[in-house]
């Protein structure tokens, strides 16, 4: 490291945030070591380790560009502009359109700050979307966030757990559900080995013996999608058993309340009692005995801390589901106790999201009207529902930050026609994508290793909250890329919305962040391993004001869902395209696909890099040895991938811990690596290896829309020599 230094920073590339040290040498950014002195520091993974390759990638986007030809042409004849004329023609269009058919007709997407560092800027987007009065923000809430941030509002009032965050420090039992830490947050998934080192019980409910399911106490191999009947069962036995917090549950939740002459409680425990666990076994395939087991453990080991994530929430019946292990979880007694969920205190800062242009004039999201609960109701639209605004012109343009929509959302044929149909389609991004294909312009966005960002608190414990700290750039932006920071603050002073931002100032704006905290950008600058403010836990912090819900308490049976149609108890529905449920598809496509995240990648992102790629050359699809030899498939061979909506190609992987009626397939292949001659794979038509080209956004959720990516029908088949030609 001779003439070089080491900065302290944290990797933004994934939602662990963790915290780490930046080795700069000779003015070039050159490697990413973990921190531990950080709350967030055990570890940095590989897609870390990769962060410079990623920076200095040769096909970083540098310059603004704008398309010459029309779309649908192969080349889009992509030219170079500049910023001012870039920015100048964006701020133009926007305002033609809203004064055409209002901001409405303006749509705004990003991509999920779980997957990329659009987290450092994700409160300014917002900002910018409410000031600009449109209502219509598309970040795969209805994937991602639903389960975590807004549909545990109808238990809890509350964000269980995605605010109130699983304290595995103090936690006696710890439960995953849908949820692999190992590959998607190193910071849980390194708190998690310590837990259970110092004796915590670990239940990981996943279809596949992934990461630390291997070190669970209890592993149930749930079938996809049938997860609610599962966490019904659970529920049953705890209620026949006595094994909940009676006392929580008499003072705290709407158990004691009556409809029609019948009281919660009773309602609750029928409910249940439909889903006894040899019952339940059927549904599910997780053995009665170990349902049973499993409830004990909840029970005795408590406090219990939860997450629940993606296994969740890409199903028809996600919010039925997360209903289902919220209450179960209520039932545990550890919500907003030590070693349960809890909201950690948070360092005092003024919110900077827009929230105070609001107002009751602005018209409803768009799918408010088929969807009146869910994603709509707090300003995001669904993937499906944006396509449809895009295609019958309700929605004229749109601004995007990040994402990489035609691959991420199932339906990839229909997005990309969607797209297409916009009047006006502005991409912000580090690279061109077969989403940014389809805009108008494209902005160069540096990597977050080339920009400031404000973090205030970093959510995992209370030490972790405790944190501010202001990331500094590493090395000056390559070519002319701009942080979404700058982008925001450049486009919101061209629309005339100056004075909601500072006018451009971003500087100003992180002091007004700031101001609360007492901690100045000075003293940030000054240390930029961060500033720690000494704040204390308040634990119960219901006592004071009841929860958030319409009842003020946990709400076992929710009125709300009721006067909407749904059912108010949390119900189990077969998966919609599951082989049970499509008995006319069953023989055709017997098995149930589901899905993953790879450890090496981001989502859609990084088959670029050579670093990451050589671990993980081709697209996979996971399947247990019998269902391969039964159809002639033998380990890494290619094999074709079929739903009735067309056909995909990957490689085949053995995985013993699978049930041999289940296959799990990986999405986001398309980009070639061309340091390692590795190819790339067509967004569309019969070479692709897209997984949501043959994945459908619909029957969607009827509550919050998320679309059924997790329990299809499928089949596979040797890929014959022919086809790979
Ligand atoms: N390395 C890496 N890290 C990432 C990402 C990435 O792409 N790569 N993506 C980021 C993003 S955007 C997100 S949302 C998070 C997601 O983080 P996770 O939710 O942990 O991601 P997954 O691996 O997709 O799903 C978790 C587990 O759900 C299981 N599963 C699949 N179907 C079902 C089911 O029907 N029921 C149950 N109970 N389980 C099921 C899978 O086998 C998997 O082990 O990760 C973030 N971090
Ligand atoms: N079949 C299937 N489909 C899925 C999932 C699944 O598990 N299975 N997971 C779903 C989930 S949970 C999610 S969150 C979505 C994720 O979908 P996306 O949010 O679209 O995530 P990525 O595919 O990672 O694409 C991120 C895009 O943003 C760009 N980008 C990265 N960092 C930045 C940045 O700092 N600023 C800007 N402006 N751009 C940046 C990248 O180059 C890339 O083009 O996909 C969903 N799709
Ligand atoms: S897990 Fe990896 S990519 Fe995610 S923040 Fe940590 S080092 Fe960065
Ligand atoms: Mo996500």
């Amino acid at each position: 490291m001779v003439g070089g230094y080491l900065v302290p920073t944290f990797c933004p590339l994934c939602v662990s945030r963790c915290g780490a040290r930046a080795e700069v040498t000779d003015g070039a950014f050159r490697a990413l070591f973990p921190d531990p002195s950080h709350p967030t520091g055990q570890a940095i993974c590989v897609k870390g380790k990769a962060a410079p390759e990623i920076v200095y990638h040769p096909s970083r986007l540098l310059h603004p560009l704008r398309r010459t030809r029309p779309k649908g042409a192969p080349d889009p004849g992509w030219e170079r502009i500049t910023w001012d004329e870039a920015l100048g023609t964006v701020a133009a269009r926007l305002k033609t359109a809203a004064a055409a058919g209002g901001p409405e007709s303006v749509g705004f997407s990003s991509s999920s700050p779980s997957t990329s560092a659009i987290s450092d800027a994700v409160d300014w987007v917002r900002r910018l979307i409410r000031a600009f009065g449109s209502p219509n923000y598309s970040n795969y809430m209805e994937l991602c966030g639903w389960g975590r941030y807004l549909a545990p509002l109808y238990t809890f009032g509350a964000s269980v757990p995605g605010v109130y965050v699983p304290d595995l420090e103090n936690a006696g039992c710890i439960l995953f559900w849908g949820y692999n830490p190992s590959v998607a947050r190193l910071a849980h998934a390194t708190s998690t080995v310590a837990a259970v080192a110092r004796g915590a019980k670990l239940i990981v409910v996943d279809p596949r013996k992934a990461g630390l399911a291997a070190k669970a106490d209890h592993w149930l191999r749930v079938r996809p999608g049938t997860d609610a009947a599962l966490a019904l069962s659970l529920t049953h036995v705890m209620i026949e058993n006595g094994w909940y917090d009676s006392d929580f549950v008499r003072d705290w939740t709407n158990a004691a309340d009556e409809v029609d002459g019948e009281r919660v409680w009773a309602m609750l425990a029928a409910r249940c009692a439909e889903f006894p666990p040899e019952v339940a076994e059927g549904i599910t395939g997780v053995p009665a005995a170990d349902i049973v087991a499993a409830a004990k453990t909840l029970w005795e080991a408590r406090p219990v801390a939860f997450y629940t994530w993606s296994g969740l929430e890409q199903h028809s019946g996600a919010t039925q589901t997360i209903r289902a292990v919220n209450v179960l979880y209520a039932l545990t007694g550890s919500l907003d106790v030590p070693g349960g969920n809890v909201l950690f205190e948070a360092v005092p800062s003024n919110p900077v999201d827009g929230r105070e242009f609001l107002s009751d004039a602005r018209p409803p999201a768009m799918g408010a009207g088929q969807r009146p609960l869910g994603p709509a109701r707090y300003e995001f639209v669904t993937g499906e529902d944006l396509y449809t605004a895009a295609l019958d012109g309700r929605i004229k343009a749109l601004v995007s930050f990040g994402g990489n929509m035609v691959m991420a959302h199932a339906d990839s044929v229909r997005g990309r026609e969607a797209l297409r149909g916009l009047d006006f389609f502005v991409q912000a991004d580090l690279f061109m994508t077969p989403t940014a294909e389809l805009a108008d312009i494209v902005l160069p966005v540096t990597t977050p290793f080339e920009s400031e960002a404000l973090k205030i608190g970093f959510e995992y414990s209370q030490e972790a909250q405790s944190l501010v700290q202001l990331r500094q750039p590493l090395v000056a932006p390559r070519g002319e890329a701009r942080s979404d920071l700058q982008i925001v603050f450049d486009l919101a002073t061209r629309l005339g919305l100056g004075a909601a931002f500072w006018e451009g100032d971003i500087e100003a704006a992180f002091r007004h962040q700031l101001a609360p905290s007492g901690i100045t950008l000075e003293e940030l600058r000054a240390h930029p391993e961060g500033v720690r403010v000494p704040l204390v836990t308040r634990y119960r912090k219901y006592a004071d004001t009841g929860f958030a819900t319409p009842s003020r308490k946990v709400e076992l049976y929710s009125a709300t869902l009721a006067a909407h149609g749904y059912s108010p108890l949390p119900a189990f529905e077969e998966p919609r395209t599951s082989p049970r449920s499509r008995k006319d598809l069953a023989d055709r496509y017997p098995l149930v696909l589901s899905c993953a995240k790879s450890l090496f990648f981001c989502e859609t992102q990084h088959r670029q890099v050579a670093a990451l790629r050589k671990s993980a050359p081709d697209p996979q699809v996971e399947m247990h040895p019998s269902t391969a030899a039964a159809r002639g498939i033998t380990a890494g061979d290619w094999v074709s991938l079929d739903t009735p909506h067309g056909r995909v190609r990957a490689r085949a992987k053995l995985n013993h811990s699978l049930d041999p009626q289940v296959v799990f397939g990986q999405h986001g292949w398309w980009e070639a690596c061309d340091e390692l001659r590795l190819p790339g794979y067509p967004p569309y038509g019969p070479d692709s290896a897209n997984l949501n080209l043959v994945l459908r956004q619909t029957p969607s959720d009827p509550i919050s829309g998320s679309s059924p990516l997790r329990a299809s029908v499928c089949d596979v088949s040797p890929l014959g020599a022919a086809a790979l030609q």
